[in-house]
């Protein structure tokens, strides 16, 4: 299986649920190791930036609004088949509807307010590492 990286952001409702280390927990126990991470409070030029994929959704400015409502935690992860772990560790976007044990089910509030974000291709993730972390090769 092939080593990949992705990149994990820990988004605000987490932060100030001061789950920081049971979530970091759960990528070590995983296999996964964090090879780059980063505290900070996106602009929304930042934000807008990161979710361009998403501009024409109608949730939008919810979603950007959300996340530079306070300090989020950014990591890019490495591990066997990272991206999928990652996903599969993070659980379904909406909580209601993610399974008992994933971090989404545990922690996360809303679709809005949903703990945690993850790339979901390796592509993605390629081009959203080098967005918060253009130092790491
Ligand atoms: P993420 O990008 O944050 O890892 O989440 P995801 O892949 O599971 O979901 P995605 O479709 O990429 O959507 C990005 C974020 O937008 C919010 N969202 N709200 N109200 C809605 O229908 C809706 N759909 C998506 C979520 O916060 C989601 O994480
Ligand atoms: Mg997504």
């Amino acid at each position: 299986m092939a080593i990949e990286r992705t990149l994990s952001i820990i988004k605000p409702d987490a932060v100030a649920k001061n789950v920081i280390g049971q979530i970091y927990t759960r990528f070590e126990q995983a296999g996964l190791k964090i090879v780059a991470a980063r505290m900070t409070q996106l602009s929304r030029e930042q934000a807008e930036g990161f979710y361009a994929a998403h501009k024409e959704r109608g949730f939008f400015k919810d979603l950007v609004d959300f996340m530079v409502s306070g300090p989020v935690m950014i990591q890019a992860l490495e591990g066997e088949n990272a991206v999928l772990k990652h996903r599969d560790l993070m659980g379904a976007t909406d909580p209601k509807k993610a399974e008992k044990g994933t971090i989404r089910a545990d922690f996360a509030d809303s679709i809005d307010a949903n703990a945690v974000h993850g790339s979901d291709a390796v592509e993605a993730a390629q081009v959203e590492i080098a967005y918060f972390f253009p130092e790491v090769k």
